[in-house]
């Protein structure tokens, strides 16, 4: 997964300023630290948490008419002191808790070390959605609280649901891949006061490693090296996300099907295919080089010259 920072920039332009100018205080700049080392210390760091935490599992096994769905934790301590542990709340009370593991290289957070890492992403599904899955090359809607280890909170999106193209390269890819494991809701209340209630939508965690979120860059609260938890609220998603609005949904897009959208390029310039409306830079957009249906939606590639290559990503054709 590629990850563009613009705090990484950032911090590469202050360091190269600081290098030029002689006189006046200077700035020092801290070398990153390894990612293999930081990997290892931020997962010791989330298996503490989800060993010394419990989250409000009995209201999601049976929950009362007024519950909001809404995700909390506390430490198991005190009369708390008998709750299960997020970690073995998955085994005993059947709820889903997964772990994946994801591979980054430090050179996505423009770190030049040559070091690639192990990542492990858990996530604790808390209620699944009754509709669908997003994939990657989607827009999924949704609502989130992120949070430290501390339990501070950083951000949110409170009530209000926002869009989010899951393949955007800024997009913390922890949090990208949490959103492919929590289903969406498929039905929503009108409450006839300008307010709309979603009902069924999945609700989970993610606990990531800093590794699969800003590493060593600070963004805004967040220090640097810092494990981020996110709770998730999947509320819909956008079935065939189109984001170059090219006429090819955007999944379809990722040639090699790898699951990452943002190291296909046909033409080699600068725009990964499903962010470039010419995808083989022939001159002729791709939305010309395709079949639509009557809708004017996707309907199957072409191959003029039967070269076994779409006409789309075909430069002589
Ligand atoms: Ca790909
Ligand atoms: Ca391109
Ligand atoms: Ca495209
Ligand atoms: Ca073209």
């Amino acid at each position: 997964m590629k990850l563009k920072n613009s705090i990484v920039f950032a911090i590469t332009f202050i360091g190269f300023w600081s290098c030029k100018k002689d006189d006046g205080p200077s700035i020092e700049v801290v070398p990153p630290r390894s990612i293999v080392e930081v990997a290892a210390e931020d997962d010791a760091e989330i298996l503490e948490f989800l060993s010394t935490h419990f989250f409000n599992y009995e209201d999601f096994l049976n929950p009362q008419e007024k519950f909001d769905y809404k995700i909390k934790f506390d430490t198991i301590a005190g009369e708390n002191a008998r709750k299960m542990s997020i970690l073995d709340s998955g085994e005993l009370l059947g709820i889903e808790f997964g772990v994946e593991t994801i591979s980054v290289a430090s050179s996505s957070f423009g770190i030049d070390d040559g070091e690639v890492a192990d990542h492990k992403l858990y996530y604790l599904i808390a209620r699944q959605g009754s509709g669908d899955l997003p994939t990657i090359g989607d827009n999924s809607i949704l609502r989130y609280e992120g949070l430290l280890l501390n339990g501070t909170l950083f951000d949110g999106s409170s009530n209000q649901p926002l869009k989010f193209y899951l393949s955007n390269p800024g997009l913390r890819v922890g949090f990208a891949q949490a959103m492919l494991k929590l289903k969406t809701g498929n039905s929503f209340t009108d409450n006839g006061d300008g307010t709309v209630s979603f009902e069924n939508y999945g609700v989970g965690v993610a606990f990531m490693p800093s590794g699969l979120a800003y590493f060593n860059s600070p963004a805004g609260s967040i220090p640097a090296y810092s494990p981020l938890i996110f709770k998730l609220d999947a509320i819909s998603y956008e079935k065939n996300t189109d984001f170059d609005g090219d006429g090819i949904p955007s999944i379809l897009e990722d040639l090699n099907e790898d699951g990452n959208l943002n190291n296909d390029n046909t033409d080699g310039d600068p725009l990964p295919n499903h962010n470039d409306t010419d995808d083989d830079g022939d001159g002729v957009p791709t939305i010309e080089e395709i079949n639509l249906d009557s809708e004017g939606k996707f309907e199957s590639v072409r191959d003029s010259d039967g070269d076994g290559i779409p006409d789309h990503l075909d430069k002589d054709s």
